[in-house]
């Protein structure tokens, strides 16, 4: 793939050829996230995840935008080099939307969590973000003030974002709380129940609920055009064969949160250790699960994607 040398959308953003002609041309485009192949997954089952996703959101018709921050510059759309420099180099920094100046202005590389992706997706004119889980508030977090910046980005920013859910190693209750206080909604893809990741289900109802790609884009649509901006929060459970029932994953959470803590990790570093120790302790069938619920994002992102870019009837 060659990499556009011009700077079609916003001086400071690099557009691949690709993601340019797409979205010059009004294609569907799925933006997908480098944090979950950088610190949420080990190498090389990363990048191998990362190039399925891409393939899974092409074999769907529409354009797959891998975004990061490479030697400084923010890039839509990544050639199979550049996904596996963000897989395997030791030195990529976690970067949400308070880390982009930094990285930029220093020129190193960077790989962006759903915060940061919806903002350089939103920039480059995409629309539809698939990624993993999002970040939410923190267990304790009422005290610690541990709440991702991915729900204010999502309070923010105009992107519909498909995720599995919010793991439990979040507090799931107050993440929803604070996702409605900020306007956000959060539809359940199919389901009345908001998925908890590695589950179909979290003990927590969703309060709206919508079956088809179609109906989604209806309501982007609804939002946008009636200026209510911010990001639409789409909740799609892992497929029934490849859950880990949540009896299962509270005990390995239980152990993770508390290995976490026993280590003194806190702030940004604290995700990336639990995502890693989850997988230790399942003796990698974290790992699969995991995987396997980012494929189905993928299938629904490019759906939608396209049922978006469709003219509305
Ligand atoms: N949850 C996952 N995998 C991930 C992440 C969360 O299952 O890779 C990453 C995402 O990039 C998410 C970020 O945006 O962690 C949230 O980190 P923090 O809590 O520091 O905002
Ligand atoms: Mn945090």
């Amino acid at each position: 793939m060659t990499l556009s040398t011009t700077t079609p959308v916003h001086p400071l953003l690099q557009l691949s050829e690709e993601v340019a002609g797409a979205l010059a041309a009004g294609r569907p485009v799925v933006a997908l996230e480098s944090t979950i192949i950088s610190h949420g997954m080990p190498y090389p089952d990363n990048v191998a995840m990362a190039q399925e996703v891409e393939q899974i959101v092409r074999d769907g018709g529409a354009t797959p935008a891998t975004i990061a921050i490479l030697d400084g510059i923010p890039r839509i759309g990544l050639s199979p080099d550049q996904l596996e420099l963000l897989a395997s180099d030791e030195g990529v920094i976690k970067v949400s939307v308070r880390d982009i100046p930094y990285v930029v202005a220093t020129r190193t590389h960077g790989a962006t969590t759903v915060a940061a992706t919806m903002r350089l997706a939103a920039l480059a004119g995409i629309r539809v973000f698939v990624t993993g889980g999002l970040g939410g508030v923190h267990q304790g977090g009422q005290d610690t003030m541990d709440v991702s910046a991915d729900l204010t980005e999502l309070g923010a920013t105009d992107v519909a974002v498909i995720s599995a859910g919010v793991k439990s190693i979040l507090d799931i209750g107050r993440t929803l709380e604070v996702l409605e206080t900020l306007g956000v909604p959060v539809v359940g893809y199919g389901t009345d129940e908001f998925p908890s990741f590695f589950s179909r289900s979290s003990g927590h109802r969703v309060p709206m609920r919508l079956d088809t790609p179609e109906q989604l884009a209806a309501m982007m649509r609804a939002k946008w055009e009636l200026g209510l901006s911010g990001g639409i929060s789409v909740a799609n459970p892992v497929p029934a064969e490849d859950e880990i029932p949540s009896e299962e994953m509270d005990g390995v959470i239980a152990q993770a949160l508390a290995d976490c803590a026993a280590r003194g990790i806190t702030g940004k570093d604290i995700t990336p250790y639990l995502l890693g120790r989850i997988v230790e302790i399942t003796g990698g069938a974290s790992l699969r699960t995991n995987i396997a619920l980012v494929r189905n994002n993928a299938r629904l992102g490019a759906a939608l994607a396209v049922a978006f870019a469709a003219p509305s009837s």
